[in-house]
């Protein structure tokens, strides 16, 4: 079947006011979930597991595999079916728009904008001892096949690590002179991320700092939203890389240059 075939048909069947998971068929709205109960293994858990799945409004419950964890745990795979679909139209989410560049043409691009490098300091901060998001997007190798901005040639980038109590954090990049600040946020536990990343705003602007930086922030519960309710300019989640963030950061910074002048 061609292509073009194929959308017709989805297109024929397909509701983007009622958009629901697909299984086998289109609007089956048949998902896989998987789940622990604190009961032993057995006929009765098997039921219960069925109820479970009921009460989250799915229909056809399926328990697909069962296993005990150990006498009082098990764990569940089951199905269901969703009756009710989502209206896609209607979603509208804050991202960051920018035109995504090559490491090569970042570089070029920084050199006929600003003629200097770009000077970006990152770290994990607070509490968090995570580094791995911070040095996927700043170290040398980078991350999934993306070099890191250390690789970048016009990018003068330092790495402080981790657990850096926000008060070092605005020094040390107030003494390198950055043009940028990226933060990374693994842990949210009590939302910790949050009240991290607002303290560190309210530093900056008791410093009358926050306008020197262009300030970013990532991490796998971060959105671009969340960055801009908490006073920051731009936030990266998963699935984004050092182009991601060198394209923002050089792009934004171009615009506000502009600006002044
Ligand atoms: C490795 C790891 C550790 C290692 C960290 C080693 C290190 N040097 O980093 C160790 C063992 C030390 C560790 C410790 C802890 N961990 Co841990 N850890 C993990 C684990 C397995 C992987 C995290 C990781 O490296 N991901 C890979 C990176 C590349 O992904 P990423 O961070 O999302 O980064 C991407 C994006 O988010 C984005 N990004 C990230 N940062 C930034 C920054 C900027 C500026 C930008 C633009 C983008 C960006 O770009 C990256 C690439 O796309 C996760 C579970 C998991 N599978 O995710 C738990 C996890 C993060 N850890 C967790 C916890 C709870 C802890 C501990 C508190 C455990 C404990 N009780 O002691 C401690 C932390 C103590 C502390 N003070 O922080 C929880 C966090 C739960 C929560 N939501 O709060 C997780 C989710 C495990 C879990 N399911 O419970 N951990």
């Amino acid at each position: 079947m061609s292509c073009d075939r194929m959308e017709q048909q989805i297109a024929g069947t397909l509701d983007l006011t009622q958009v629901k998971p697909y299984g086998d068929t289109m609007n089956d709205g048949r998902i896989q979930l998987s789940f622990t109960l604190p009961i032993s293994d057995g006929d009765r858990a098997v039921e219960a597991a069925k109820e479970i799945v009921i009460s989250m409004g799915l229909s056809e419950p399926l328990i697909a595999w069962h296993q005990p964890l150990d006498h009082e745990f098990t764990h569940f795979v089951a199905y269901g079916s969703l009756q009710k679909g989502i209206d896609y139209t209607k979603i509208k989410v804050s991202s960051v728009e920018v035109c995504v560049m090559t490491m090569e043409e970042t570089d070029q691009f920084i050199r006929e904008q600003f003629g200097r490098k770009i000077k970006i300091i990152g770290a994990s901060t607070g509490t968090d001892a995570h580094t791995v998001g911070i040095d996927s997007i700043m170290n040398m190798k980078g991350y999934a096949g993306h070099y890191g901005l250390e690789r970048y040639a016009m990018i003068e980038a330092l790495n402080l690590g981790s657990q850096v109590a926000n008060e070092d954090f605005i020094r040390e990049a107030v003494a390198y002179d950055a043009d940028v600040m990226l933060v990374s946020q693994t842990v949210t536990q009590k939302d910790i991320h949050i009240h991290n990343i607002v303290e560190l705003v309210e530093l900056l602007e008791a410093e009358t700092l926050r306008d020197r930086f262009l300030l970013v922030i990532g991490g796998p519960r971060i959105t671009h939203e969340l960055a801009k309710e908490l006073g920051c300019d731009a936030g990266f989640g998963p699935g984004k890389y050092a182009g991601d963030v060198a394209s923002y950061v050089v792009t934004e910074l171009a615009k506000r240059w502009e600006a002044k002048r």
